[in-house]
């Protein structure tokens, strides 16, 4: 129980945290354009818990924020970083998309974090740090040819990385059934790459699998495929959003917050949401306080 309340209260602290960006973005606080992970978030929250941050390195994508705050917890950093203030994450020069501290690394580029995240798990594994490798990525990227030949040499030389694919079923405003042929999960199997696929968005269920994913990888140093279906229910960006209401509201009904907050008790899910609240408020007045970036030196 106590871990479901810990992953309650990462959810909707990603969940709200995300829904403030968008909020802030329509008052023209943001700088940049931003992509939420609204809907998405049991995903990084039951996976990344595997994760250990002084070890293993991670590589997220231009949807980046729900796998950052479960990774690092740096709320202040992140949102000072999507305002472009100075102590964001980057100096707030990277923006929404381009996060890099500690073993947290993402790129808006698609593709472009796969190769990388592969060349890193054979330095790691060459180090011998046990360090485990994980890219997310997703349904559209794996139109990028480069993301085969990850593939095909993470299997070659057995390297401990965790391809993550989270198949939201759009990329961008093109659904998943006009963008790829055949499966999604053989293509790890057709690399003799590990591979298992989930259909939920239950934390609980997606924490197991990726314990399981994650464990294949720390005992044998091979690569592992997850395939992760999901949904966002926020737009791919900003208001592009050609999708039908319907199917929106129908997923809806499985949204993670829903689904783990059933479980837990009414005062226990009521308390942690004013934590969250609060400590998300608390964090809003100081970014929207603190200085803008540096100017660039002459
Ligand atoms: C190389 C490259 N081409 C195009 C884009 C523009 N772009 C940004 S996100 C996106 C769709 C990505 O879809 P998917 O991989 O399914 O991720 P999702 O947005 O659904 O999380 C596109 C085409 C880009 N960032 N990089
Ligand atoms: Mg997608």
């Amino acid at each position: 129980m106590a871990q479901l309340a810990a992953f309650y209260e990462r959810m909707f602290f990603i969940r709200r945290f995300e829904e403030t960006l968008l909020d802030l973005f329509s008052l023209g606080k943001l700088v940049g354009t931003t992509h939420t992970y609204i809907g998405q978030e049991a995903n990084a929250v039951g996976l990344i818990d595997h994760l250990d941050p002084d070890r293993d390195v991670i590589f997220s994508n231009h949807r980046c924020h729900g796998h950052y705050l479960a990774f690092t917890d740096d709320a202040f950093g992140l949102l000072c970083e999507v305002m472009g203030k100075a102590p964001g994450v980057c100096g707030g020069k990277g923006g929404s998309q381009h996060l890099c501290k500690g073993n947290f690394y993402s790129n808006g580029v698609l593709g472009s974090i796969v190769p990388v995240a592969t060349g890193i798990a054979l330095a790691e594994k060459k180090k011998g740090t046990g360090a485990v490798s994980t890219v997310f990525l997703g349904d559209g990227t794996l139109g990028e040819g480069v993301t085969y030949e990850s593939l095909n040499m993470a299997s070659l030389w057995q390297l401990p990385v965790l391809f993550v694919v989270e198949n939201n079923h759009y990329a961008q405003s093109t659904p998943v059934e006009l963008e790829l042929a055949g499966s999604i999960a053989a293509r790890g199997a057709a690399f003799g790459v590990e591979t298992a696929e989930l259909d939920t968005t239950d934390v609980d269920l997606i924490h197991s699998a990726a314990g399981q994913a994650i464990s294949r990888i720390r005992e044998t140093s091979a690569p592992y495929f997850l395939v992760l279906n999901t949904y966002r229910f926020s737009p791919h960006s900003k208001s592009d959003d050609q999708r039908d209401p319907a199917e929106i509201e129908e997923r809806r009904t499985r949204d993670p917050l829903l689904i783990a907050g059933a479980r837990l008790a009414d005062d226990e899910r009521s308390a942690i949401e004013a934590r969250c609240e609060d400590r998300l408020a608390e964090i809003v007045e100081a970014a929207d306080a603190a200085p803008a970036a540096a100017p660039e030196a002459a």
